[in-house]
């Protein structure tokens, strides 16, 4: 399947919404509708799971779980990008993430992303058999953006100011909302410039990554600006201590706001939920889905028949 795709389509005053299916090295991503990306930390010190799915057996049944769950994608991480968090050694996170893409690469009908920032990460994931990279350093890492080029691979283009370590010391931003597009305008044409074919990107502004609680929500209210690139726009919001902040919630009492805004990001045109609750998450997008196809005409809806079928 080529990037042949993006019908960029307006209706009825939503923010413009993308109908794709991209080539994941060969596996299907579908994003006809919004989807959930499963996230599966395979470090020892992340913060959602306490480590848990260290161990690589672990790992991979939790991600044929989220399969089962509804994931359109499984999102594997071997570094660290919690505030404060120091970085991981190249071959470190090399032999975390490798072992667990080998074995769920032929069990899952799924693609897997790679959440790296690190071109020798990116190479051995993508040969393991990954089939998207996820940068929350949107390839500004020396040799990362040639390094996606020859992968081959779609590529998710995050924005953070600063790095984990500092990042959320003391964000500053004119308007955070025009800031952070002009950098994601600035990175693809870097990525075009560098032989990552346009169709092959995709977008995140990066909730969490050097914002201050106001600026997150600046960026949520305003999210339907970031669908005029044409390009899926991808959010991570499950769970984020804006949630903790706004709500006095601890990270174990956070689900309930996480697909709040999970719907409000959908609401706003983004494609692709990045969540650690998939089941639950994906029950949320399949109501938006289905409601989306009430409102169009009736010769439209047959899409969506095996929404309706999964009753029960
Ligand atoms: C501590 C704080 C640990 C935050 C982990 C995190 C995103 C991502 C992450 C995102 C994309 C988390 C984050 N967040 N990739 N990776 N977008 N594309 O909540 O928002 O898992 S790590």
């Amino acid at each position: 399947m080529k990037a042949a795709r993006m019908a960029v389509a307006r209706s009825g005053g939503r923010p413009a919404s993308i109908s794709a299916a991209l080539d994941c090295n060969g596996k299907a991503l579908d994003l006809f509708r919004p989807q959930v990306m499963g996230v599966l930390n395979v470090t020892p010190d992340s913060f959602s799971d306490g480590g848990d799915f260290f161990m690589p057996e672990k790992a991979v049944q939790r991600a044929l779980q989220m399969e089962a769950d509804g994931a359109a994608l499984i999102d594997i991480g071997g570094e660290s990008t919690r505030p404060g968090a120091e970085p991981v050694a190249e071959q470190e996170e090399i032999a975390r993430v490798v072992p667990v893409i080998e074995a769920l690469q032929s069990r899952l009908r799924v693609p897997i992303s790679i959440d790296t920032q690190k071109p020798a990460v990116m190479r051995a994931a993508v040969r393991a058999g990954a089939g998207l990279i996820n940068d929350v350093n949107a390839l500004r890492m020396p040799g990362a953006l040639q390094a996606a080029a020859e992968c081959g691979v779609p590529v998710c283009l995050m924005h953070m100011q600063g790095d984990p370590r500092t990042m959320q010391a003391a964000p500053q931003y004119g308007d955070v909302v025009d800031e952070v597009k002009a950098f994601l305008q600035q990175r693809i044409e870097a990525c075009v410039q560098g032989g990552i074919a346009r169709e092959r990107l995709l977008l995140d502004p990066g909730f969490g990554f050097g914002k201050t609680v106001e600026q997150n929500l600046q960026l949520l209210a305003r999210l339907d600006e970031f669908s005029h690139f044409g390009l899926p726009v991808v959010v991570g919001l499950s769970r984020k201590s804006m949630i903790g902040k706004l709500l006095g919630l601890d990270i174990g009492e956070r689900l309930p706001a996480s697909i709040a805004l999970a719907m409000l990001a959908v609401e706003r045109g983004a494609c692709l939920v990045r969540s650690h609750d998939v089941a639950e998450t994906w029950q949320a997008l399949r109501m938006s889905a289905v409601l989306q196809e009430a409102g169009k005409p009736a010769y439209g809806r047959s899409r969506f028949s095996d929404l309706e079928k999964q009753d029960g």
